[in-house]
């Protein structure tokens, strides 16, 4: 399997619990590597671009308020499968139907406040990375 970078996000619920090291370790052990990591405070115009494809769901309103409530930790994850790995350690969208050992599982507290956003696509892995860092941000 090819090499690939992917973009997660440590979301709103889990910078302010100080989970943001134990989530990272999850994809360390999982053998993700972070090659680019920032703490930002999203606006709520940012955010509602971030997440446009959500734009005529009905609870695009609510995420885009909770991602610029508190801080967030945009990272780069670089890895063998990257983008499926870090889905698989990111767990089901609700945490009620994560797996045993994800980081939704373990952290979540909702569908909406899942703790981490993970990029879905090749496609959406190099909007998601453009959107947030340079290609000097990005140290291999
Ligand atoms: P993400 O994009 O954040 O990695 O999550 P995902 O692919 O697992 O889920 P997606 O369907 O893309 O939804 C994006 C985010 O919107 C919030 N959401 N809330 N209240 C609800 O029914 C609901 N559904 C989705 C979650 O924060 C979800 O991660
Ligand atoms: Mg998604």
């Amino acid at each position: 399997m090819a090499i690939e970078r992917t973009l997660s996000i440590i979301k709103p619920d889990a910078t302010k619990r100080n989970l943001t090291g134990k989530i990272v370790a999850k994809f360390e052990d999982a053998g993700l590597r972070v090659v680019a990591s920032k703490r930002i405070h999203l606006t709520p115009a940012q955010a509602g671009e971030f997440y446009a494809e959500h734009k005529e769901r009905g609870f695009y309103g609510e995420l885009v308020a909770y991602m610029a409530s508190e801080p967030v930790v945009v990272q780069v994850l670089e890895g063998e499968g990257a983008i499926a790995k870090n889905r698989e350690v990111m767990g089901a969208t609700d945490p009620a139907a994560a797996a045993e050992g994800t980081i939704r599982k373990e952290f979540a507290l909702s569908k909406g406040e899942n703790s981490v956003h993970g990029s879905d696509s090749p496609a959406s892995a190099a909007r998601e990375i453009a959107f947030f860092f340079s290609g000097l941000e990005l140290v291999g």
